[in-house]
């Protein structure tokens, strides 16, 4: 749709030419669509604040010709966007992938945002976020956020290949040899948690989140209800065409979770680092009693215990464990990070790159952890895609607060239309040392998985009520 603006490149090395230049150049030069063509591109380049001459020293400007979205369903629903530049063969990979709201971030990709990029410098990344972010006036939430992360890790990983290094080169460079992982086990029972932690462990994790279900309970997040954990493993295949209602109900939950804990501890022994997700879905007394239940066992963490709303309702827990706490998955605005890290309200920030903005968003919210001793914890869930879990990687082995890593090992379908990503050896992820953030997309295979409506999970209470999920 968008060719490259190759004559545009040659005026914008040569200076900016005034309009009256352009219409001058355009009798001995240029045909009619060409100075068209001239115009908008001087306006878009004139609206950008810094240079866009060849700042990568000897290479030729760079311009954005096309943003390509992808959605498609290899196991689950991902959205990819391909940025496409007027360097030949030179194109950044992002993942946009907001579960079960797919087709809007799509949309905001496709109608809105698109418009916006074609002719613009693509190395100004910094730019391009504030004005992606600012510029549309209703500003954040969930699909902007998303939408914005996409273009964001595309943008870098143009960069890292323009450069010929891999994004973590341009972070800083390594701060370590690999990122700490966690991986997730669930069951039925105590004894089906343990089995799964155990072959978790023989698989070299060192630390594993322990989630079980709860007798009398039809289902609660991150446990396989009746199925067995292998059956429950959350793909699109096994999703409603609409959402599934699950039952919580937080008495037998906060007697359950601390019997877990008690009972890995006794069967696992002291050095694997457990881990528990509360998934946003309890109130502060509750959490705060939760959270001194399980001090006996030394989590690593607790993860999300409350609803994202409520920040300032962390210090009720804080005054009443030494449990170290975890927030931030459902995140989607830096601003939200903030009473949380300077009030040391938690010890590990874990936001999800795919929705707070990219790696752009991730380095000044780890940057800011790092002066109030918060470490990250970036959220990795198979639901946001490889470019994703990749950019979580460069930013974890490039920054000297990193904490621990949630990872999945995604499925070989899932593979095939997105390659690269990161690897996980010996407990620890790593990426490589290719150029950018190392992902790329097989757009063929990518039609072969066309997208299938599909809900997360909503909860409610015995009485009927609306719960959190
Ligand atoms: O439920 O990403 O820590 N991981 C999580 C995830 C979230 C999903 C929701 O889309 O809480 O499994
Ligand atoms: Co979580």
């Amino acid at each position: 749709m968008h060719k490259p603006l190759s004559n545009i490149s040659q005026l914008g090395r040569r200076g900016f030419l005034g309009v009256a230049g352009v219409a001058a150049l355009s009798h001995s030069l240029l045909s009619r669509r060409q100075v068209v063509r001239a115009l908008l591109a001087k306006d878009r380049l004139a609206e950008n604040t810094g240079s866009s001459a060849g700042s990568c020293r000897g290479l030729p400007p760079l311009k954005i010709t096309d943003v390509r979205v992808i959605v498609t369903c290899p196991d689950r629903n991902y959205v990819l966007v391909k940025v496409l530049t007027s360097e030949p063969g030179l194109y950044g990979v992002g993942d946009a992938t907001l579960n079960g709201r797919e087709l809007a971030v799509a949309a905001d990709l496709e109608q809105h945002i698109s418009p916006l990029l074609i002719g613009r410098d693509p190395e100004q990344i910094e730019d391009t976020w504030q004005y992606l972010y600012r510029g549309p006036y209703w500003r954040g939430g969930p699909v902007q956020m998303t939408a914005l992360a996409g273009i964001d890790l595309a943008l870098w990983d143009i960069k890292g290949k323009r450069a010929n290094m891999p994004v973590y080169q341009l972070l800083g460079g390594r701060t370590r040899t690999g990122a700490l992982a966690y991986t997730h086990a669930s069951g039925r029972n105590l004894v089906e948690v343990e089995g799964v932690a155990r072959r978790a462990l023989e698989r070299g994790f060192k630390c594993v989140r322990a989630q079980v279900a709860i007798p009398g309970l039809e289902g609660t997040y991150g446990t396989p209800g009746n199925k067995t954990p292998e059956a429950a493993a959350g793909r699109v295949a096994n999703m409603a065409e609409l959402p599934q209602t699950e039952v919580f109900e937080p008495a037998p939950y906060l007697r359950a979770v601390p019997r877990l804990f008690e009972y890995l501890r006794a069967k696992l022994g002291p050095e694997v680092e457990l881990l528990h997700d509360c998934h946003e879905k309890l109130d502060p007394i509750q959490a705060a009693r939760l959270a001194h239940d399980l001090e006996p066992y030394h989590l690593f963490f607790l993860e999300d215990c409350l609803r994202p709303e409520y920040k300032e309702s962390f210090r009720l827990i804080r005054e009443h464990s030494t449990t170290p706490l975890a927030m931030g998955e459902l995140f989607n605005s830096l601003w939200d990070c903030v009473p949380l890290i300077k009030e040391q309200l938690i010890d590990y920030i874990r936001c999800d790159l795919g929705h707070i903005g990219g790696i752009t968003a991730a380095r000044k919210v780890a940057a800011l952890a790092e002066l109030f001793q918060v470490r990250t914890a970036w959220h990795g869930p198979g639901d946001i895609g490889p470019p994703t879990h990749a950019a979580n990687v460069h930013v974890d082995i490039s920054i000297p607060n990193f904490g621990i890593q949630e990872m999945v090992f995604f499925p070989d379908v899932t593979r095939e239309v997105i390659s690269g990503g990161p690897e996980f050896k010996d407990g620890y992820m790593n990426v490589s040392d290719l150029p950018g953030l190392g992902c790329d997309v097989n757009e063929e295979a990518a039609k072969k998985y066309p997208y299938r409506r599909a809900y997360l999970p909503t909860a409610r209470r015995k009485d009927g009520s609306v719960q959190d999920w």
